[in-house]
C-alpha cells in the first residue's frame, strides 16, 4: 500500500492517535493532537477538526492528501460527532473505525450504528490498540484501491471484527 494513505477523522480523546500510533508500530503516548500530524501512511487531526464544523473546510482540503478517509468512533461515547452521510462528502473511499473495544463501558454495536449513519456504504472495522485488535484489517483495507475491493476483502474475513454496510438500512 505504497502510496496508499489514510487520514482519520473523529471527535476529541477517540483514540485516533493511539490507534496511529499502534499501526505504524510505536508504542502509544497519549498526547493531545495540537494540528495536522503525517507519519508514513496516516494523516492524523485534531478532534477539533470534527468537533467544530468550522474546520470542515480543512477535512475537506486534506482528505486531497489521501486515498482513504478513516471515520473515528469512540465505542465509550454516546454522541455521534459527524453529520450524516459524510463520508459520501468526502470522495475518499471510507473506512469506519470503533475504537476501545476492550473498554469496560464500550458499546460496540451502537458504535456500528452510529458510524452507519456517517458511512452509507463501506466497511467498518471494531478495534482496540490496547489489544492489538483490528490492526491487520484497517492495514488491508487502505491497501484496497476500490470500495469492490474492500467489499471483498471483508467478506473473505472470518469472525465478526469487519463488517460491511451496503447500504444505509436503519
Ligand atoms: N481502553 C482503551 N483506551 C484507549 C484506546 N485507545 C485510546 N485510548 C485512550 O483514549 C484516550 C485518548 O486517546 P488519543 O489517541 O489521544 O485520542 P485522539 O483521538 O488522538 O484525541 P485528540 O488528539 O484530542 O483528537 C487516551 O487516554 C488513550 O489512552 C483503546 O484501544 N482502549
Ligand atoms: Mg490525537
Amino acid at each position: 500500500m505504497k502510496q496508499n494513505r489514510g487520514m482519520f477523522i473523529g471527535s476529541m480523546e477517540a483514540g485516533k492517535s493511539t490507534l496511529a500510533q499502534a499501526l505504524l508500530g510505536y508504542e502509544p503516548k497519549a498526547l493531545k493532537t495540537q494540528s495536522l500530524t503525517y507519519k508514513d501512511w496516516i494523516v492524523d487531526t485534531p478532534g477539533e477538526y470534527t468537533e467544530n464544523p468550522m474546520f470542515y473546510k480543512n477535512i475537506m482540503a486534506t482528505s486531497l492528501e489521501v486515498t482513504h478517509v478513516l471515520f473515528v468512533q469512540d465505542a465509550t461515547k454516546k454522541k455521534v460527532f459527524f453529520p450524516p452521510n459524510f463520508s459520501t462528502g468526502l470522495n475518499k473511499l471510507p473506512i469506519g473505525v470503533v475504537t476501545k473495544a476492550d473498554h469496560v463501558e464500550a458499546d460496540i454495536s451502537k458504535a456500528v450504528n452510529r458510524l452507519r449513519t456517517t458511512i452509507p456504504k463501506g466497511p467498518i472495522v471494531i478495534t482496540s490498540a490496547v489489544k492489538g485488535m483490528g490492526l491487520k484489517a484497517i492495514k488491508d483495507l487502505v491497501a484496497c484501491n476500490s470500495m469492490k475491493e474492500m467489499e471483498d476483502y471483508v467478506e473473505s474475513q472470518e469472525g465478526d471484527d469487519t463488517i460491511f454496510m451496503k447500504s444505509f438500512t436503519n
